[in-house]
């Protein structure tokens, strides 16, 4: 069975589920702790970071977009308004400018360089390109959510969590109406079932869960 090493609150591991999940793909999921990795998954991928993907065939996809990529078709719906280059090409730019920001604003410390709205007000910026294009559509490449949807979403999620009363009272409102649409679709909350973390030599849990299960 095909193996997902994962963190239910990583961004990362959240679109990778998410993908998963669009193709009711089963996996045997491991949840890792982040300060207690296990030394299976370093095996894998030594550069420790989650999510990790192992394959029936034993190949190991270590990098987020390339397991939603190994989880959607190129000629799947999901690339059905833009060409998966292209929609990987806006996700990779997207990771590259606002992860940065978003965790120098979510995790501010006392002694960051510059005052916590900075980080805030440039996290904000980054996300004016996508209000500006769900002003005319429901998604963010047009009438049908894309890649680029289940890609973005985790991180726009953490940012607006931050401080939500400030989130909501931006004039992003097409954004937090995408967002707040994208909390309650069972792709999302499919994909945040909650596991005990997965202790070397055990088998892990297969998800998605034959019944229901504890989400959120
Ligand atoms: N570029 C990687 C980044 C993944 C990543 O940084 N995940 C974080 C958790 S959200 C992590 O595993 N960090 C390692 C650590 O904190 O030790 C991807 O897209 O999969």
């Amino acid at each position: 069975m095909t193996i997902l090493y994962s963190f239910r609150r990583c961004p990362y591991a959240m679109r990778a589920r998410m993908a998963l999940h669009t193709q009711g793909l089963s996996v045997e999921l491991r949840e890792v702790l982040l300060r207690d990795k296990p030394p299976s998954m370093l095996a894998l991928s030594p550069k420790g970071t989650v999510p990790v993907l192992q394959t029936n065939a034993g190949q190991v996809i270590d990098e987020s977009l390339d397991i939603m990529c190994w989880a959607l078709p190129a000629d799947s719906a999901w690339f059905a308004l833009l060409p998966q280059g292209e929609q990987l090409q806006l996700a990779e730019a997207f990771d590259a400018n606002f992860k940065t920001l978003l965790d120098s604003y979510k995790y501010y410390r006392q002694d960051s360089e510059r005052p916590l709205e900075y980080y805030r007000d440039a996290g904000a910026e980054c996300l004016q390109d996508f209000e500006q294009r769900l002003s005319a559509q429901p998604y963010l490449l047009g009438q049908a959510p894309q890649f680029l949807d289940l890609a973005v979403m985790p991180f726009v999620r953490q940012f607006a969590a931050v401080d939500r009363q400030w989130f909501d009272s931006q004039p992003q409102q097409r954004l937090r109406q995408w967002l707040d649409a994208w909390l309650v679709d069972p792709l999302f909350t499919g994909a945040m079932t909650k596991f005990p973390q997965w202790r070397e030599g055990s088998s892990g849990e297969a998800w998605p869960p034959a019944s229901g299960h504890a989400n959120q």
